[in-house]
């Protein structure tokens, strides 16, 4: 692709790859922390990735972009994607809460697909944040989409997307409502494992 060929185009996937680097050592840092002080890790895996270019075009083209480096500085936040998978539906708000107090990062934006699920029945929370990077003689900030789910939300998330990619255009809407029905099983497996938890919780003390 002519696009990959570019300099301006390299060195703006550099930045991205730093920006990577950044955040996976600054949340492992946070996180490393947080369980430290509380003896208790709210954390289940952590994956971080640089979008595909495949990805990236795709995503200009559903925005109805031109394909260059500027309008994917502009138009995709999510070209650094990290996903916090944790093991409780609080955890995702004190993951968030801890990624918010911290100086290091600019929140950018903020979506609470948990609070306000999709249509689809996509449920996660999402944090663009500013990550700054330091280069010679000058800081930058570089977006990172942070997903912060459970571990049930992961799963559905991860099979719907399996089932989406595989088969665009079989899902009728019978399938569609059973795919949202499954969301909804999983948010109720969410919340039994949240109750249990809090009554194990309340017994310790
Ligand atoms: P991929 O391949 O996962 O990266 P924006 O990113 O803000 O410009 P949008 O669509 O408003 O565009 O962002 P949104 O909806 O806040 O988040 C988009 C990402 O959330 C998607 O990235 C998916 O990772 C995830 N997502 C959103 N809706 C669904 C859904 O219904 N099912 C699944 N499995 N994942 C979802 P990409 O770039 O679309 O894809």
């Amino acid at each position: 692709m002519e696009l990959e060929r570019q300099k301006d185009y390299k060195e703006m996937m550099l930045k991205y790859e730093f920006a990577k680097k950044k955040i996976e050592t600054d949340i492992e840092i946070l996180l490393q922390e947080y369980a430290f002080k509380e003896g208790y890790n709210p954390v289940e895996h952590i994956k971080t990735r640089i979008k595909s270019i495949d990805r990236i075009v795709e995503k200009l083209r559903r925005k109805e972009q031109e394909i260059t480096v500027e309008n994917i500085v502009k138009y995709v936040n999510d070209v650094v994607g990290m996903r916090i998978v944790c093991s409780f539906i609080k955890d995702v708000y004190t993951i968030v809460d801890i990624i918010r107090s911290t100086g290091e990062f600019v929140v950018k934006s903020e979506k609470d697909y948990i609070e306000e699920p999709k249509d689809s029945g996509y449920r996660s929370y999402h944090m663009i944040v500013l990550t700054p990077i330091h280069l010679e003689g000058r800081t930058e900030y570089i977006p990172v989409e942070i997903q912060i789910r459970t571990i049930a939300m992961d799963c559905w998330a991860s099979l719907d997307h399996k089932l989406r990619y595989r088969y665009p255009d079989r899902i009728n809407e019978e399938l569609e409502k059973e795919i949202i029905d499954s969301a909804n099983d999983m948010l109720e497996i969410d919340k039994k494992m949240q109750y249990i938890s809090d009554v194990l919780n309340k017994n310790e003390v």
